[in-house]
């Protein structure tokens, strides 16, 4: 008997053992699939990964039935980035407190493995305090910070006094060298309304920040506000957006025609820049979040090039359950050099998952798949043009 036996819970052992269990779990594609990607079996980050440690005091004196102390809720919503050859992901880890915050995962290969590193992400605070952090998006900015940008929420000051939901929301930012130290920059100053979904473009555009925005009237409605924007900014130390232009709107009847936002930073490709985006509309059933493709011109990045029409991933089978149900938001990928795309995305609000695809088949899905063309005899005279081609070749 060691002293650490003595004097940690009993249990410890066997959670500790379950944890390991879950974090070297294989993950194996599904059969399934529509030729464009590969979704994978099992999620590959949830509340139950987080350590051990988080949730369980250790100690059997001050824990002496060995119970769960700091309970865990939902992993989702993660930002992502190859470093140091590594795929990582900045998860929004939220405890049953209901506060979210990040933490950074790592995994050797992309779609299994994934472990949280020792502690969750200190975010340093400004003279007013985030009440709530979530959807980091992580961009390598050719100035040679990685940027995390997320949605910083606050309760709203106009509030009436019995109204204790209403929130605001902005971008909050923050940039790193090594993703356990971070710089607090000022939060995005911009004269659209609230801010969320917001993410940083890798590149300078003459000489300047480029930011893709999603303003909005209120903290869930887009109001008359929403759609992708995109503006400038000249110094993140001061992040004032400038010139912001709606470059993707919201339309009506369309997968995004209650409300869209930007997923993570676009990629890079010789055809394009490539997009992903969420887009959200309205049913008996509530809100049904799903995501979409699109790309932007490599050299005038306002100009939207290929929409593909409807969505490319939505939820399917136990993705459609959760927290908030029928959501799927994606807000990172990694593409590797040999131009795999790990997507990954979240369901429900609850938990991570990945699917595999290429760089290649991504632009391919873009620039061929017919756009919407925004009506039923629109959608017929698609398919008949197929079918008509089609003929010529059996
Ligand atoms: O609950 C679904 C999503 O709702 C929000 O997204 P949006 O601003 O586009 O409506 C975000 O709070 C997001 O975190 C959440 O997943």
């Amino acid at each position: 008997m060691t002293l650490a036996n003595l004097v940690r819970i009993p249990n410890y052992d066997t959670l500790a053992a379950n944890h390991r269990e879950l974090i070297a779990k294989k993950n194996e594609p599904i059969a399934a699939t529509n030729g464009i990607y590969t979704r994978y079996k099992n999620p590959i980050i949830t509340a139950a990964h987080t350590p051990v440690e988080w949730r369980y005091d250790l100690n059997v004196k001050t824990n002496p039935f060995g119970m769960e102390r700091i309970g865990m809720n939902a992993a989702f919503n993660a930002g992502a980035i190859k470093w140091n050859g590594k795929y990582i992901i900045a998860v929004r880890v939220e405890g049953v407190d209901r506060k979210s915050f990040f933490a950074i995962a790592e995994s050797p290969n992309g779609i299994d493995n994934f472990e949280f590193w020792e502690k969750p992400c200190v975010i340093p605070q400004l003279e007013e305090p985030d009440t709530n952090v979530y959807d980091m998006r992580l961009t390598q900015h050719e100035d040679g910070w990685i940027y995390g940008v997320f949605c910083t929420e606050r309760k709203d000051p106009q509030a009436p006094a019995g109204d204790t939901s209403a929130a605001v929301a902005n971008a909050g930012i923050v940039r790193t060298k090594d993703l356990v130290n971070w710089e607090r920059l000022p939060d995005l100053i911009s004269n659209t309304g609230q801010q969320r979904n917001v993410v940083l473009h890798p590149e300078f555009v003459n000489g300047k920040y480029a930011m893709y925005t999603r303003p909005q009237d209120g903290f869930i409605d887009v109001g008359s506000g929403g759609g992708i924007g995109l503006g400038y900014i000249d110094d993140m130390a001061n992040p004032i957006v400038a010139d912001e232009k709606i470059i993707f709107g919201k339309e009506y009847h369309t997968i995004y025609e209650l409300k869209n936002g930007l997923g993570p930073a676009p990629i890079k490709t010789e055809k394009g820049w490539l997009h992903q985006a969420h887009g959200v509309r309205n049913t008996a059933a509530g809100l049904r979040y799903t995501i979409y493709l699109f790309m932007t011109d490599l050299e005038d990045i306002t100009k939207v090039t290929h929409k593909p029409g409807g969505y490319f991933l939505a939820p399917e089978n136990e993705e459609r359950v959760g927290d908030v149900s029928n959501v799927l938001f994606g807000n990172g990928w990694i593409a590797d050099n040999d131009g795999t795309v790990y997507i990954y995305y979240a369901s429900s609000d609850t938990r991570m998952h990945v699917a595999v695809s290429t760089v290649d088949k991504l632009v391919d899905y873009c620039i061929n798949t017919p756009e919407d063309t925004f009506t039923s005899a629109g959608s017929v005279q698609t398919i008949i043009k197929q079918v008509e081609n089609n003929k010529k070749l059996v």
